[in-house]
């Protein structure tokens, strides 16, 4: 507990802790307790008082070619503005802020003005459909959703606001709040409100209070492996100090020195925990991007490192295969010698993908720190230190200091190295969820049912024989899609919701860019003819255009167990294009071999 007590040195309390950890109504974690502290002051205001206010919090990069130097005292500027506005709603501690914008500065800002009035925010991807925003602030019983009139996308802008009004149409949100980002035409009605007329002649003073130490700072939804999403709930003090931390130790960050970028966008943990407050608490200077990476060429981001002098470049795993596609040729014309640190997360990182990213992004020498986590551990539980002696390409290796990760088999024992079994975090840890929102059930029998006293991660893992950690994906119906979680579930769901299917089921296949691809099986309703196009256009307006299946296959049939079950893992045969697997626990055999010849002729 030292150890933790020591990392939480590394922000302002305005009250002490008097107990590093409270761990007597576990699964609910309480860090830090006693302690009080305000998140958005520890992000912002503390280093302008510490004279730092002229450094560069934000290069940020827009889409078209625009761009803007945000220094930290300016920032604590626009974050009180942004927060006096929301106060001038009637947000008040405790009620939810729903935000649904593009990569552009008053994301950031929005989340840390929510953070000072301890609002906790629900922050939705911007790629997300009107009817998956609308779940999200129903759920959290959102009073305010902030929002932009468009975002650029490839080089065009695409309208939010419009989906946002569809999203919101009888709901019980009070006020949206829209930045004006593109110029797109929006219609406002009574209880919208422009934000540069409610943010801009707002005072820059304003005093923050300090929260609890547990706090809630934010909720974020994240899919499990029934069509419903979970609101994964995190607070304030504990989140604070292991995303600090992380941020420091195992990207090597120095204030002042670095300049870092993560390219995630912050509808997503990654750019929670990576963008927004582990950075800014570390006093980082960090480039911010709005933009697709090919747009307006597939140079774009070593333009911006040449430009920046990026020092730290944290991706994903499907960025770096789309870059390989692209050719080294194109990293080739940039200056890219700034770069000391790469970081990869979102998936396991294949070895040809971490050596092309070794040799032609990191000149052959840039350590690689590998990184899992999860939207529900916070922060980064595994990865290899900076100063590593010896990286392993498609290995995480070892939890940072601080925390505890072992390899279970069914019965929860340890595996011996070489064998493959379930990843679980036996030890509580500062940046664990809070709960899933509304629905202790289900944190409960999700997390905490399958292996005593421990965390259940969803994914699958063995040793090597320097006892090192091999992540091996996910054992449970979540699909892993460019690094983003979607269950098959929810594909599912969105496809019988369509009226010309009557079944469906949904595997990830293995995809050489995207890691998975979603393929879909579905069963007509009737003799009505079925649009393949019209039913993936349908799964993207129901979940967002990242749900779209990669393929539809429609069957007559589909395999399943006598109980019922479908086996998707003779799906996931099929949909791979292999030889299928054991078929004796169907209940009729003979479905498969109909699959297959109704398959190939749609091949
Ligand atoms: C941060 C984030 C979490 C799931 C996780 C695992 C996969 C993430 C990984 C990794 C192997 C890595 N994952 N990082 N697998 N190596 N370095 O991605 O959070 O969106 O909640 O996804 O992603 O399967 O369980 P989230």
């Amino acid at each position: 507990m030292d150890f933790w007590a020591e990392q939480a040195q590394r922000l302002h309390w305005d009250v002490r802790w008097s107990e590093v950890l409270d761990w007597s109504g576990a699964p609910y974690a309480k860090w830090f307790t006693g302690g009080r502290l305000n998140v958005a002051r520890n992000c912002v205001d503390r280093h302008v008082e510490a004279g730092f206010g002229d450094q560069v919090a934000i290069h940020w990069v827009g889409e078209p070619g625009d761009s803007r130097d945000i220094t930290y005292a300016q920032l604590r500027d626009e974050v009180c503005r942004a927060a006096n506005a929301l106060v001038s709603l009637g947000v008040r501690a405790g009620d939810r802020v729903a935000i649904q914008l593009p990569m552009i500065p008053e994301a950031i800002v929005a989340m840390l003005a929510c953070a000072r009035l301890g609002a906790p925010h629900s922050v939705v991807f911007g790629g997300f459909s009107p009817s998956a925003l609308r779940s999200r602030v129903d759920d959290a019983e959102a009073k305010v959703v902030i929002t932009a009139d468009g975002q650029y996308r490839r080089g065009k802008a695409v309208p939010v606001k419009a989906g946002v009004d569809e999203a919101l149409a009888g709901s019980a949100v009070e006020k949206v709040v829209v930045v004006r980002r593109t110029g797109t035409p929006v219609s406002m009605g009574e209880r919208d409100v422009w934000w540069h007329e409610l943010v801009d002649p707002q005072p820059t003073e304003h005093t923050a209070e300090a929260f609890d130490s547990e706090h809630p700072l934010f909720i974020l939804y994240t899919s499990g492996t029934t069509g419903k999403p979970k609101g994964i709930l995190h607070t304030s003090g504990g989140y604070l100090t292991q995303v600090a931390y992380t941020h420091a130790a195992v990207f090597d960050h120095r204030p002042g020195e670095d300049v870092y970028w993560c390219t995630a966008d912050i509808g997503w943990i990654t750019g929670h925990s990576y963008i927004v407050y582990g950075p800014l608490a570390n006093r980082a200077t960090q480039v911010v991007y709005e933009g697709t990476p090919n747009t307006p060429h597939e140079g774009r981001h070593w333009e911006i490192i040449q430009r920046y002098g990026v020092s730290i470049y944290y991706t994903a795993p499907t960025l770096i295969r789309t870059f390989m596609k692209w050719g080294e040729d194109i990293p080739a014309r940039y200056d890219l010698s700034s770069l000391r640190v790469l970081g990869s997360v979102g998936e396991p990182i294949n070895p040809e993908a971490w050596r092309w990213y070794r040799e032609h992004i990191g000149a052959g020498k840039a350590p690689i720190v590998d990184t899992w986590w999860q939207t529900e551990t916070g922060a980064i539980m595994i990865a290899p230190s900076p100063g590593s002696a010896e990286f392993k390409p498609g290995s995480a290796q070892t939890p940072v200091p601080g925390i505890s990760a072992v390899v279970v088999d069914d019965a929860g024992k340890e595996v011996a190295p070489g064998e493959s079994g379930y990843l679980v975090l036996d030890q509580p840890w500062p940046s664990m969820l809070r709960g899933v929102w509304g629905d202790d059930a289900r944190f409960r029998e999700t997390y905490w049912s399958r292996f005593a006293g421990a965390y259940f991660a969803g994914d699958g893992a063995r040793y090597d024989a320097d006892g090192d950690i091999w992540l091996l994906g996910r054992v449970d119906d979540v699909m892993n899609v460019s690094g983003h979680r979607i269950s098959t579930a929810e594909v599912e769901s969105a496809l019988v919701s369509h009226p010309a299917v009557a079944e469906a089921a949904v595997v990830g296949a293995a995809d050489p860019t995207t890691g998975q691809g979603i393929v879909a099986f579905v069963i007509p309703r009737g003799v009505a003819e079925v649009s393949v196009q019209e039913l993936r256009e349908h799964v993207a307006r129901e979940i967002g255009p990242i749900a779209k299946p990669r393929q539809i296959m429609v069957v007559p049939e589909l395999p399943k167990t006598r109980s019922g079950k479908i086996m998707r893992r003779l799906l996931r045969d099929v949909a791979e294009n292999r030889e299928i697997g054991d078929v004796t626990t169907l209940a009729d055999s003979s479905v498969m071999a109909h699959l297959k010849a109704g398959v190939s002729s749609q091949r």
